[in-house]
């Protein structure tokens, strides 16, 4: 059973004593109303507490004596309707003409109990603007003053505290939770803010049950079902402990642990959830309690409720349910000598005094604002014409203006205000159920919210090392859909789930992220790659052909070794410069062929190391001016070669038709061969020089360092007029092979250009299909085989002859019938 609290004023006689209101106070009780409820009876005591004790005062309402009369709602809209139409009318009858009937002017009334049932009266109240505090009804619509114009309230408003629930759970990292709402306003619009709070902060919500209003079994068990089959490991549920006493009962049968309740302010602190048959289950709830406070001497008062000094028939049913006795039968008859002393339950318990301090509040308040109105002076009051109300006789409106207006505190500590909206700023302490022996629970104070604004500001202490939570290691459990993805990894979403609901993706190569639950992965920076675990990004490793490396040393080694071959072989002509095969066929010649191989041995390590500007620019020109000059004393020779073939075959005896050349023209070829080349390097170098490419493309992980080239074109045409001449070597020197001397030379020019050829045509496709430091690897494999080519075929054999077999080398066998043209 629950009440419903009216309160009228007394009456003031002629000499200004004291006098009880014409009615005796009473409690009605009409209809039979379920079941007996204990903790509403300390609340009504507790107002008629606060009366006693504001009548007894002389420092409030001095000259006056409070009265009241209190209905019982049964906790149903139709009883509170009821209630206020016969409050009204000042007799028992529902006609609403109160201003007529009533013998002493009503002053307040003081409730109901849940926001339904002020809803309801306060939608009938609001009509007369008659003054209305309520002590329980918490529901956020109850704001709307143009819906209720004359309703206010000492316990603060639901927006707080679903506000503190969603900052509760986003504190502690639940984003996967479960929601159960009474089937009233203050489950329904609680749970609403609620979602609508934790929803801005990315919690989702994993199922949201309404329970029956009346006790229905399917219901039930299909919302403890939900509650087992759901993940998520935090329930919220906003719910009168009536309502939700039948969830708890139908739980504890089952054996679903694991879970922690958050509750809200109704059930937190009720005896009639908090019984030993729930505590396994339910050990470890956080929950949010308004304001308590010690009432001093209030527990005396609630000891002295006896059926002897009361006609009530409520104090008969109570001491029935107290004592477990009866009035009626004679079997375990109630004596009246009981002792409320003796007994604990939840009447006499005054451990945790909320809302029963809330009633205290609402009576002082409106006392208050009847003082202030009966200490009003004429002429200096707020009303038209400064005129002051009439304690004796006023209006609904008048009372109103300065309850709105009232400003007092409580106990000294705290003091209460209303704000436009007729409420009172928001505070909660955040209570913990923790086991204190066995068989009690008890609730520690574990932290607090205070919010004003509509939680515009706010403010959310826990203190975490007290929390005791009801999970195998103790430590604050975890309600999450999905883990949470570390860096490294990405949310993809589930189609069709809450974005709760997700997997982690792992980033893709050069991506990263390096925060957790992160979104999307960013790429990185042109010059960095992700490391392996993709939570970094790293420099990429800059990758050259580099002189400390077995391959890069390699090369170098053949080239010098090269070119010493070469030098070697300068130094077999200069010691040999007078025999026959050194002079035949141009001996300078010769050793400029020799310098311009050991040129192009030398260029290949150009290509080793680090690339920078110069060796970029000198790499290509150098090794294309060494064949070209190469290639174009190489010509100078097979034309001769030629040239003396022809003449060999037109066996003109005549010395006048010889074709001969004379050994300037053979060096002019050669000059303007290199001419030429020259020419075109240095277009090459002016128009369009190559210069240091950082290569990122070809290879994700590493920066290749290579020579850009530039233009092609200009590159194409200094190789293809290498190749031209080569062409011509080849060409003049194949006609020549056959040319009937000792020493063939065509035959091993013709031999050296086929492996000229042969290597620069392989080179083509095995340059295309390297990467990186490999590609300059082959380009110098290219140019020492080349030049070894050369040289084996050009040098080698005339070296073996000048040492191994100098008898061949003499004028008449070298020389044959060629034309010598050395001097
Ligand atoms: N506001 C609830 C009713 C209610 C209640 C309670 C009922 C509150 N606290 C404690 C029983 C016990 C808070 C409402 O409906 O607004």
């Amino acid at each position: 059973m629950s009440q419903h609290q009216y309160l009228p004023t007394g009456k003031l006689n002629s000499v200004g004593v004291r006098q009880l209101a014409p009615y005796p106070p009473s409690i009605h009780l009409r209809l039979p109303c379920g079941r007996f409820n204990a903790r509403s009876l300390r609340w009504a005591r507790a107002m008629i507490f606060a009366i006693n004790e504001i009548n007894q005062r002389i420092d409030i309402l001095p000259r006056i004596t409070l009265g009241y009369q209190i209905f019982d709602t049964c906790f149903t809209i139709s009883k509170s309707v009821e209630g206020t139409l016969s409050f009204l009318t000042g007799q028992n009858e529902t006609h609403p003409n109160f201003r007529c009937s009533a013998g002493a002017p009503l002053a307040a009334v003081i409730g109901a109990g849940g926001s339904a049932l002020s809803i309801a009266t306060a939608r009938i109240l609001g009509l007369y603007y008659f003054p209305q505090v309520g002590y329980a009804s918490s529901c956020s619509v109850l704001s709307d003053k143009f819906q209720f114009p004359s309703f206010t309230r000492t316990i603060p408003s639901d927006i707080y505290q679903s506000k503190g629930i969603a900052e509760l759970v986003t504190y502690f990292g639940w984003t996967w939770v479960g929601t159960i709402a009474a089937d009233d306003d203050y489950g329904k619009y609680g749970i609403k803010l609620f979602k609508e709070e934790v929803e801005k902060n990315g919690v989702c919500i994993s199922f949201s049950e309404t329970l029956p209003r009346i006790y229905n079994k399917e219901a039930i068990d299909k919302i403890v079902g939900e509650i087992r089959k759901s993940s998520a490991n935090i329930i919220i549920i906003f719910s009168s402990d009536i309502d939700l006493s039948a969830l708890m009962d139908a739980i504890a049968e089952t054996n679903i642990t694991g879970k922690t309740y958050i509750s809200s302010e109704a059930w937190t602190t009720s005896a009639l959830i908090a019984k030993p048959s729930n505590y396994k289950f339910l050990w470890g709830t956080v929950g949010f309690a308004v304001r308590k406070a010690l009432i001093p001497s209030f527990e005396n008062f609630l000891h002295e409720l006896h059926p002897e000094n009361s006609t009530d028939d409520l104090v008969y049913e109570f001491w029935e349910e107290a004592f477990n006795c009866t009035w009626r039968t004679n079997k375990a008859l109630c004596t009246g000598k009981e002792n409320l002393r003796s007994i604990q339950n939840t009447y006499t318990d005054v451990s945790e005094l909320r809302l029963t301090y809330s009633v205290y509040k609402s009576v002082y308040t409106i006392a208050n604002a009847l003082h202030d109105l009966d200490i009003c002076v004429n002429g200096h009051g707020p009303f038209p014409n400064n005129e002051c109300a009439d304690v004796l006789n006023f209006e609904p409106w008048q009372l109103m203006y300065y309850l709105k207006n009232t400003k007092f505190s409580v106990f000294s500590n705290e003091s209460l205000k209303f704000d436009e909206f007729g409420d009172v700023d928001g505070y909660y302490d955040i209570l913990n159920w923790q086991w204190a022996s066995n068989e009690s629970l008890v609730f520690s104070k574990i932290g607090r919210y205070t919010a004003t604004g509509s939680g515009a500001t706010f403010e959310l202490r826990i203190d975490n090392s007290s929390i005791i939570w009801n999970t195998p290691t103790g430590l604050p459990p975890r309600s999450v859909c999905s883990e949470s993805c570390i860096p490294g990894t990405r949310k993809g979403i589930r189609q069709g789930e809450p974005v709760c609901c997700f997997d982690c993706i792992a980033c893709a190569d050069g991506e990263i992220t390096n925060e957790t639950d992160a979104r999307e992965c960013i790429a990185c920076p042109s010059d960095f790659w992700s490391n392996s675990h993709k939570n970094e990004c790293v420099l990429k490793e800059v990758e050259f052909l580099a002189t400390d490396e077995a391959l890069g040393i390699t090369l170098v080694f053949l080239a010098v070794f090269g070119a010493s071959l070469v030098i070697a072989f300068t130094v077999i002509y200069v010691m040999y410069r007078e025999t026959a095969l050194v002079k035949a066929n141009d001996r300078s010649l010769s050793f400029v062929i020799q310098i311009s191989l050991v040129c192009t041995f030398m260029t290949s390590i150009l290509f080793v190391g680090k690339p920078e500007e110069w060796s970029c620019m000198a790499r290509q020109t150098t090794l294309a001016l060494g064949f070209s000059l190469c290639l174009s004393c190489i010509l100078g020779k097979t034309i001769v070669l030629m040239l003396a073939k022809r003449a060999a075959k037109s066996k003109v005896a005549d010395k006048t038709k010889q074709i001969t050349m004379k050994p300037l023209y053979q060096k002019i070829v050669a000059v303007i061969g290199l001419t030429i080349e020259v020419g075109i390097c240095i277009a090459y170098l002016i128009i369009y020089p190559p210069w240091v490419y950082k290569n990122m493309e070809s290879q994700n992980v590493k920066i290749i360092l290579e020579c850009n080239e530039g233009s092609i074109e200009f590159l194409c045409s200094m190789f293809g007029f290498d190749v031209f001449l080569a062409i011509l070597c080849f060409i003049t020197a194949f006609v020549a092979r056959k040319l009937p001397d000792n020493f063939n030379e065509a035959k091993f020019i013709t031999f050296g250009m086929l492996v000229f050829f042969i290597v620069w045509i392989s080179f083509v496709p095995a340059y295309l299909s390297t990467r990186g430091k490999f590609k300059v690897a082959v380009e110098i494999f290219a140019i020492l085989a080349s030049s070894f080519g050369l040289l084996g075929c050009i040098f080698v054999p005339k070296g073996y002859i000048i040492l191994l077999k100098p008898e061949r080398n003499t004028e008449e066998i070298v020389g044959g019938r060629q034309a010598t043209n050395d001097k």
